[in-house]
């Protein structure tokens, strides 16, 4: 049977293989994947980042369970995390947890390596999701750590982005960095049996506030009224139904929130779907995976066409000031490789230390 229809299937072994040939780049996956492709589309990706310690991977984990358990679905997690559990390295502590989940055929957990350039990192875990989605697992979980832009850009990839914090970490600073709450559906409180959750709930709120501001006034037949009044009355069928993101409550070490987590989820889901936004995703997905392709495409058949000494002679050109970034571009892209390099001595009225 060929690769392509044994991950169909959903053989283990086979997705096994093609991951790590996806991870390779390898000609073969590239080819497995197209073929996969017109298969996809039936997941829920759903997006779990914060900053490392705060529980992700115990969350992700319990939420696993529980679809499993409640749900009888299917489940995939994309662990891109150096600490994650699901990484070589490995703790006992982590091991033991993931007890629970092993030899179960209904989940499959694969991490990824962060070797390699970020956007390689997104694009590998766009290919990862599609190998999963073809294979009928149909949550699609991407654990990654929030530390930084391309965090974020992973977690871009989901239909639903989690966003997770923990009490006690310096709760306002935490709630407000790097705007991480403005790519957040659903936020968890996690580890809601340590103390502090009380201020770290208010520091999210009052945050969450300025970010999406239901109470902004609007003008409506001639009357002010909030924006939440608006959309009720409304009756513009284009109308678009405002999400703003719930905040749970969990305690991830003993299963607690967790099925009221899920519920949030799934209403974000159906919100996606109602609001039209689901496809929306899709499309800014997608959007985004063709563009970084060809952006590799153009790299590559650029550097399959640029000579070597071409290339150096420019980048000496540039290190001497003769020539900026931007006009070397322009030579070495736009024009003719073979085109003497603009701005010669001749040209420039001789040697500049003249
Ligand atoms: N007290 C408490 N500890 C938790 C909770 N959730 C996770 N932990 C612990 O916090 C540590 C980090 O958890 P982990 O899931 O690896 O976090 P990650 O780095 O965000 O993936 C582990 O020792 C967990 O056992 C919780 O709800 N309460
Ligand atoms: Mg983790």
């Amino acid at each position: 049977m060929s690769l392509t229809n044994s991950v169909l299937e959903g053989n283990r072994l086979s997705i096994s293989r093609l991951l790590t040939q996806v991870e390779n780049n390898s000609p073969e996956s590239r080819t497995v994947l197209a073929e996969l492709f017109p298969h996809t589309g039936k997941a829920h990706l759903i997006g779990v980042t914060g900053a490392p310690g705060t529980g992700k991977s115990s969350l992700v984990n319990q939420l696993a369970l529980h679809y499993r358990k409640s749900h009888d679905q299917k489940v995939a997690i994309i662990a891109v995390d150096p600490s994650s559990p699901f990484t070589g390295g490995a703790v006992l502590g982590d091991r033991v947890r993931m007890r629970d989940l092993s030899g179960d055929e209904g989940v499959f957990i694969r991490s990824m390596a962060s070797r390699g350039s970020l956007g390689g990192i997104a694009q590998t875990t766009a290919s990862f999701t599609q190998v999963f989605d073809a294979a009928g697992f149909e949550i699609i979980m991407i654990e990654t750590v929030g530390a930084g832009q391309s965090e974020v850009d992973i977690a871009r990839l989901a239909h639903t982005t989690i966003v997770v914090e923990a009490p006690g970490l310096g709760d306002d600073i935490q709630a407000i960095k790097a705007g991480i709450l403005e790519i957040a559906d659903v936020i968890v409180i996690n580890k809601a049996d340590r103390p502090g959750v009380e201020g770290t709930e208010r520091a999210l709120r009052s945050t969450l506030e300025l970010a999406h501001p239901t109470k902004r006034v609007i003008r409506h037949h001639g009357k002010n009224m909030s924006t939440e009044a608006y959309s009720i009355t409304q009756s513009d069928t284009n109308r678009k139904i405002m999400w703003i993101p719930p905040i749970n409550k969990t305690v991830a070490t003993e299963g607690k929130g967790i099925a009221e987590l899920a519920e949030s989820i799934a209403k974000h889901a159906d919100h996606l779907r109602q609001s039209g936004d689901w496809t929306a995703r899709d499309r800014a997905r997608l959007v985004s995976e063709l563009d970084s392709l060809i952006r590799d495409e153009l790299m590559s058949r650029f550097l399959e066409n640029i000579q070597q000494e071409k290339y150096d002679e420019v980048v000496e050109k540039i290190l001497n000031r003769d020539l900026s970034p931007y006009e070397a571009v322009k030579f070495l892209v736009n024009e003719s490789l073979s085109q003497p390099l603009p701005f010669s001595e001749q040209e420039r009225g001789g040697n500049k230390e003249n």
